[in-house]
């Protein structure tokens, strides 16, 4: 219970006549913090003490009504009173309550107002129960309160989904009373007048009983063990709705036992990890500072990539030049942009008009000369240095002074690429993910003449952009690629060795990833890997085992992957097959290298994947390629499909500690020594009992 100390500057009560406010304060999103919890304890006492007040309003001050509880307390010792204890203590007052929403009533911040006897919103604002996306679920009365205002379904769908909901359609759904306009101030006078008047129904949820159909409850708890088969929380959410049946006192028990039991998960620790780390990673003081105004953006290269950057900026509200060297790739570009813009209109992320808009502000051209007036340039032409360099040296003649000079290169290096202009300070990377209209990572590379505004322009592109940009330092393949380079390695190492592709596609999806390294290679392009080592070739490591023998030889028969009907797979019926003639490849080369094939289990092909992605990791952060361990695992869940509930390959690793990845890679060692080295970071680690978190706090 309550230990009697106050919060009085976060929570406040405010006086009007015969109601009361109470005022919560605490910036930035008016977190539930303890003191908050503290502040809202002691006014309910002190205004039911005094019973003067015909009726309460709580209101919160600031952009936006309490945005759920406070993230930063997770993981460490409760504090009393908690949020259940609150709520309940505000569902118990003798003198009415009523909430006034405002900007985004998430979490336990709709929970209170669910607990409330009323709930007003102002127009434009928006509910939410995101605690699913953080690996728990409503934990303050949510999943007992909600069916009771508005059936089953709403909250299954609301408590599932995490999505924020307009109040207009929260209102129709009966989670609240009124949509009004107004100051949340002036809102919260007339809506405490209005309930102590009779004017505005009270309608308290111990009041109410749940609509129960078990037959809802069963099919919802079928589609999340189908959709979501590694994911503790989804199902007990359901569990937890489901005890809206009995009486409230009892449900909350129930719920309260259920988010306990996802409290303790590594899945709640990784997907937190997640959405800190996604406002960390630009939280950087090269993020910061002085930036140039971006008002239009040249694109070079209506590929794939250039397209894909193209509808990204124009999505965002930029016009875009885009620059092609001959009419059929111009038009070719132009319809890629305009499917992509068409396809975001069918799946429901773009209104028509917002398409129409967009289409509008696209400016094809054929001459380079015609981005003298843009205000940065995106290059996305062929991955060969030639090609840049020419490139960047028309550009210096070309475009306006300040005017931004950007590579999309993925792993070039961009201080050549600045050498060739008399603007190496206005040079830098800005490497985006394919497709690059949805993938949220946005790598952006320092080169070593960057000027400092250029990279904060560069970051503040990719918050316009709605990207998550990571600072890269120049390297062959920057962040992520580089230890793709290196992981990729072990999967294919694990196949001459004696597994098959698809058992490492399996265990590996079975870990968690969306799609297994031997699926991901059909669907982006098998010839891409194979020109990449033949464009490396020459300086292959001879110490090196070769890892591309199988794949070479499958695109020799010109078996690409999706694209050309064929490649690790067969892509002919509805579900794509083994590809037999791989197996007999791989046969081929077994013998043709003398290697004895041995059976591996799931267990054994997931930590040889992932120790070796921790590697390079490691050496990505030692040699500073990477700020901190967390722009690792950004990189990674934001543009590679690593499993978020595992919070990203770094913070994975803690959960196995430095002296167990060291062990391992000591023993890998004894077979091929060269591939299998400890970082010096990780031995240091493993010495001193320190885990990348740690470094993330020095960072
Ligand atoms: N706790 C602590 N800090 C938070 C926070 C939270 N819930 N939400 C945001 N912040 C910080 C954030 O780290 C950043 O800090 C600043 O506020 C601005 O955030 C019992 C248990 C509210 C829509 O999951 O979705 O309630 O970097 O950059 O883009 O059932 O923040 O400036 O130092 O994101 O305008 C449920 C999560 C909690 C809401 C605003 N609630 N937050 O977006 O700003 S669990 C959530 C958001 C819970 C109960 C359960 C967004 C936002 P800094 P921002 P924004």
């Amino acid at each position: 219970m309550a230990d009697g100390s106050t919060g009085p500057e976060v929570v406040s009560i405010e006086r009007e006549g015969d109601i009361a406010l109470i005022r919560i304060d605490n910036p930035p999103v008016n977190a539930s913090s303890h003191a908050v919890r503290q502040g809202l304890w002691n006014t309910l006492e002190e205004l039911n003490a005094e019973g003067t007040a015909k009726a309460i309003a709580i209101y919160c001050a600031g952009r936006t009504f309490m945005a759920g509880a406070d993230i930063k307390e997770f993981g460490k010792p409760s504090k009393p009173p908690v949020m259940p204890e609150v709520h309940s203590k505000i569902e118990q007052s003798a003198i009415p309550v009523v909430s006034v929403i405002h900007g985004t009533a998430l979490g336990g911040g709709f929970e209170m107002a669910l607990c409330s006897h009323a709930r007003v919103a102002i127009k434009g604002s928006r509910v939410g129960l995101p605690e699913i996306l953080i690996g728990l679920l409503p934990g303050a009365g949510g999943t007992q309160r909600l069916p009771r205002l508005s059936g089953l379904e709403f909250a299954l769908d609301m408590s599932l989904s995490g999505r924020q909901v307009g109040v207009a359609e929260a209102l129709e759904k009966g989670a609240i009373d009124r949509v009004v306009e107004g100051d949340p101030r002036d809102v919260a006078v007339h809506s405490a007048r209005d309930l102590a008047d009779g004017s505005l129904a009270a309608r308290r949820t111990d009041k109410i009983e749940t609509v129960y159909d078990q037959a809802v409850i069963d099919a919802a708890l079928a589609g999340v063990k189908a959709r979501s088969p590694h994911l503790v929380n989804p199902v007990k959410t359901v569990e937890a709705i489901a005890a809206s049946r009995l009486p409230l006192e009892e449900g909350m028990k129930i719920e309260r036992q259920c988010f306990m039991d996802c409290m303790e998960t590594p899945q709640r620790a990784g997907l937190i990890h997640a959405f800190f780390g996604e406002r960390a990673v630009s939280g950087i003081a090269e993020a910061k500072g002085p930036t140039r105004d971006i008002q239009k953006i040249g694109v070079i290269g209506g590929g794939t990539m250039g397209s894909g950057i193209a509808t990204s900026c124009l999505l965002a509200g930029i016009p875009v030049r885009l620059i092609e060297v001959a009419a059929e790739g111009l038009e070719r570009g132009v319809a890629t942009i305009t499917k992509n813009l068409d396809g975001a209109v069918s799946r429901g992320k773009l209104p028509a008009d917002k398409r129409d808009a967009a289409i509008a502000m696209l400016e094809p051209s054929l001459e380079m000369d015609s981005l003298a007036d843009v205000d940065l340039v995106l290059e996305a032409v062929f991955e060969q240095m030639d090609v840049k360099r020419e490139i960047f040296g028309k550009l210096d003649g070309i475009c306006k002074p300040g005017a931004i000079l950007a590579s999309n290169t993925s792993y070039l290096d961009i201080n050549e690429i600045a050498s060739v202009t008399s603007r190496p300070q206005d040079v830098l990377g800005l490497h985006f993910f394919s497709p690059a209209h949805v993938m949220r990572l946005l790598e952006i590379v320092q080169g070593e003449k960057t000027a400092p505004d250029v990279l904060a322009t560069g970051f503040a592109l990719a918050k316009r952009l709605k990207k998550v940009g990571v600072l890269a330092q120049v390297c062959d393949g920057f962040i992520g690629n580089r230890i793709l380079a290196h992981y990729g390695k072990t999967a294919s190492y694990l196949v001459l060795d004696g597994a098959s592709p698809q058992q490492v596609d399996d265990a590996l999806e079975g870990f968690g990833f969306a799609m297994g390294p031997h699926r991901v290679g059909d669907l982006a392009g098998l010839d891409i890997g194979w020109m990449t080592r033949k464009r490396k070739a020459a300086d292959r490591d001879p110490a090196e085992r070769y890892a591309g023998a199988v794949a070479d030889r499958i695109c020799e028969n010109g078996w690409f992957g999706r694209k050309s009907g064929k490649g690790y797979y067969v892509y002919e019926g509805s579900t794509p097959q083994p590809n037999p003639e791989v197996a007999t490849i791989i046969d081929e080369v077994r013998a043709a290298e003398g290697i004895t094939p041995r059976s591996f289990t799931d267990e054994e092909i997931v930590d040889r994947y992932m120790t070796a992605m921790i590697a390079e990791a490691a050496r990505v952060v030692e040699d500073g390629t990477a700020k901190r361990p967390v722009d690792v695992d950004m990189v990674f869940l934001f543009g590679y499909g690593f499993p978020r509930f595992r919070g990203g390959p770094l913070h994975y690793a803690d959960t196995l500690g430095a002296a167990e990845l060291v062990r391992r890679i000591e023993a890998y060692a004894q077979e091929d020594p060269h591939y299998w080295q400890v970082p010096d970071l990780l031995r240091k680690m493993a010495a001193d009992g320190t885990s990348f978190a740690d470094l993330n706090k020095e960072g």
